[in-house]
C-alpha cells in the first residue's frame, strides 16, 4: 500500500531516515532499517575526515533541537567501509540508501559523489547546512554556486541526484530554479532553520559555535510552506523533511506536495521504530479516507 518509485528507484515505503541522525556508522543505519524505514540517509560525508565543531554541539530547546555539529564525519573512503559492512543486510531488508554528501566546491562534490555512487540509490547534495562556513548553505544560498555544484555532480554520476535546500533564504524558488536548471532529479526540503540559545547564567551562547540549526516540531510549518512552493513551481519529486513526528505530519507534507518524507529529530521522541509507527498511521488514514498514497500527493493544491 505504501510502495513508491522515485526517479526509477523502488522503495517499500516513503518514510525515510533524514541525514545527520544515526547515520554515522553501518550498524546505526541497520538499526534504523530494522525500525521500518523505507530508506536511510547517511550523515553528510566529505572528501576528508572532519572532527566537526567543539562541544556543546546540540541542545534541546522548546519545539526541538538546536545543533551545530559542524559536519563531523570520517571522510568518504572510511565511510564506505561502514556502508559495505551492512549493504547486504539493507538490500535483504529492501531498504534503500541515500548518500548525503558535501564539499567546498564542485570538484570536491563530484569526487565524493563518484566514490559514493556504487553503494547508494540516490545522492543527496547537502548545500544547506546552516553553520559550516564555506560549505552547505554558503553554496545553497547562492544560485550560481548551487547551479555549478549540481551540474558537476549530475555530470559525474548516473544515480538520481537530489539537492537538499536551506529555508534560510529570501526566495526558495530562485535557488530551486537554479538546481533544477542544473538537472537535479529531485529536491529535499528543508534543512534546519538558523537559530540560537543563550545560557542566561553563563551569559553566553550555549552552543560552542554560538548559533546552529533548529530541527523538530517547531519547524514543520516552515517545511510545509517550502514544499508547497516547490510543488507549485517544479515537476521534480520532493522529499519533505522538518518536524515530522507522526503519520499525520507526514500526510501534511504529502498533501503539500512531498512524494516521500524524512524523519530526524522524531527518532529521539518516538524511538528507532518511529518509521514503522508512521507507516502504520499513514495506512490507517488512507483506509479511513479511502484514498491511495498517490492521490494525496499535492492534493491540497487542487
Ligand atoms: O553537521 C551539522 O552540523 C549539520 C548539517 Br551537515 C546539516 O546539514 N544540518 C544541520 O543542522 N547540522
Amino acid at each position: 500500500m505504501l510502495k513508491i518509485n522515485l526517479c526509477g528507484v523502488d522503495f517499500k515505503n516513503p518514510v525515510f531516515l533524514a541525514s545527520g541522525i544515526m547515520g554515522e556508522t553501518g550498524s546505526a543505519l541497520k538499526r534504523i532499517a530494522k525500525g521500518g524505514a523505507g530508506a536511510v540517509t547517511t550523515k553528510s560525508i566529505g572528501l576528508k575526515p572532519n572532527p566537526g565543531h567543539r562541544n556543546p554541539t546540540i541542545v534541546e530547546v522548546e519545539g526541538g533541537f538546536l545543533n551545530a555539529m559542524g559536519l563531523p564525519n570520517p571522510g568518504v573512503d572510511e565511510y564506505l567501509e561502514e556502508i559495505k559492512k551492512v549493504k547486504d543486510d539493507l538490500d535483504w531488508m529492501n531498504v534503500g540508501v541515500i548518500g548525503s554528501i558535501y564539499g567546498k566546491d564542485e570538484e570536491e562534490f563530484a569526487e565524493v559523489a563518484k566514490k559514493m555512487e556504487k553503494y547508494v540509490d540516490i545522492i543527496e547534495l547537502n548545500i544547506s547546512c546552516p553553520h559550516a562556513k564555506g560549505y552547505g548553505a554558503t553554496i545553497g544560498q547562492n544560485p550560481e554556486l548551487s547551479y555549478s555544484v549540481c551540474k558537476a555532480v549530475k555530470k559525474a554520476v548516473k544515480v538520481p541526484v537530489f539537492a537538499k535546500l536551506t529555508p534560510n533564504v529570501t526566495d526558495i524558488v530562485e535557488i530551486a530554479q537554479a538546481v533544477v536548471d542544473a538537472g537535479v532529479d529531485g529536491l529535499v526540503a528543508i534543512n534546519t532553520v538558523r537559530g540560537m540559545a543563550i545560557d542566561i547564567k553563563a551569559k553566553k551562547p550555549i552552543l560552542a559555535n554560538k548559533f546552529g540549526g533548529l530541527s523538530g516540531r517547531a519547524i514543520k510549518p516552515i517545511g510545509i510552506k517550502v514544499v508547497w512552493d516547490l510543488y507549485e513551481n517544479f515537476d521534480v519529486p520532493i522529499i519533505g523533511v522538518g518536524g515530522i513526528m507522526t503519520g499525520e505530519d507526514a500526510i501534511e507534507y504529502m498533501m503539500a506536495g512531498a512524494s516521500a518524507v524524512q524523519i530526524g529529530s522524531g527518532v529521539y521522541y518516538r524511538g528507532y521504530d518511529i518509521f514503522k509507527k508512521v507507516c502504520d498511521e499513514i495506512i490507517s488514514f488512507l483506509k479511513e479516507e479511502d484514498l491511495t498514497l498517490e492521490e494525496i500527493i499535492g492534493i491540497a493544491h487542487e
